[in-house]
């Protein structure tokens, strides 16, 4: 589908587009089975050595990471985007129905920003050493760029990958909050990025359920959060972001990629493996030279 003007108008006047059954199972499936291979095949290795207890092989895609961190905990950090790297992950990102959406706000040239994730967010109290960090705090998206992206209109796109309630931690969001720039931000240890309680524009918010298949776009000046999840089962999610080729994507030592150009079709990435690779030395490079994601100072506000 592509997106109307009125829809345009929409996100225009609310900062964020809820689409419901924006995406098919077609879509999503792919990297859901991706997935569940990769866990099945480290819980098969994670029992050998010795580390779980048991495969929980009868557990469905939404219980049996938990079932396993309780274990193991390490294995909720090969999760991520960039950490699994997965092919069928990596084809997502320019996915047909999805860049067709995305072109209504961004224009014909897109890049894929490196800001992407994969969240499991555990059930609470899943893990023994909290890797259920998944709560994440107010913020707006422009607050996890560098400043070289401010000017720029990075739209940030949300989907379930299981439905979300308000029981799992779905999203929470500002309407309407964005067009002032950005908010004052710092970090707080063991939080995250976030807009100081005092600092916090007093718009009432709205929690955001959304089903398998829906997509939200959101402007990058919306505040918004998710809180704990307090079912049995993980809030599976993906949030990435995408912008005109060529406009800064405010984390330059992670690997963007253009997914669409109507100029220029032969600057598509279409090789998985140098997707792969930039990760990689990506990864690499920023942990040997400490690179601050954030331009926040850690919090001293008490
Ligand atoms: O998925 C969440 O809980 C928070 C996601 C988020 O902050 C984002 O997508 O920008
Ligand atoms: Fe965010």
């Amino acid at each position: 589908m592509r997106l109307t003007d009125v829809d345009k108008n929409a996100f225009e006047n609310q900062g964020y587009l809820l689409i419901e059954d924006a995406l098919t199972i077609g879509d999503i499936d792919p990297v859901i089975n991706e997935y569940e291979k990769y866990i099945d095949n480290r819980a098969k290795e994670l029992y050998r050595a010795g580390k779980i207890s048991n495969l929980f092989e009868e557990q469905p895609f939404e219980k049996r990471l938990a079932c396993i961190c309780r274990e193991f905990e390490n294995l909720y950090h090969e999760m991520d985007i960039m950490h699994f790297r997965g092919k069928e992950c990596f084809k997502f990102l320019s996915n047909k129905n999805l860049i067709d959406i995305v072109e209504g706000l961004v224009g014909p040239e897109i890049t894929c920003s490196p800001i992407q994730h994969i969240r499991a967010k555990l059930p609470e109290g899943t893990t023994p050493k909290g890797a259920d960090a998944h709560v994440v705090p107010w913020h707006q998206d422009a607050g996890v760029t560098w400043e070289e992206a401010d000017p720029y209109f990075i739209l940030t796109v949300w989907l379930p990958l299981v439905n979300s309630t308000v029981e799992n931690g779905c999203l929470e969001i500002m309407p309407r909050v964005h067009g002032d720039g950005l908010w004052e931000h710092s970090s707080k240890p063991g939080i995250g990025t976030t807009i100081p309680d005092d600092l916090m524009p007093s718009a009432e918010s709205l929690l955001l359920p959304m089903k398998k298949g829906d997509v939200l776009l959101m402007h990058k000046e919306i505040p918004h959060r998710s809180g704990r999840n307090g079912s049995d089962g993980i809030r599976w999610s993906m949030d990435l972001r995408y912008q005109a080729t060529g406009t800064p994507t405010g984390r330059p030592f992670h690997p963007e990629f253009v997914v669409r150009s109507s100029s220029n079709p032969q600057s598509v990435l279409q090789e998985y493996d140098v997707w792969c690779r930039r990760w990689k030395n990506a990864l690499k490079d920023s942990r040997e030279s400490g690179v601050n994601a954030h331009r926040w100072e850690a919090e001293i506000r008490g």
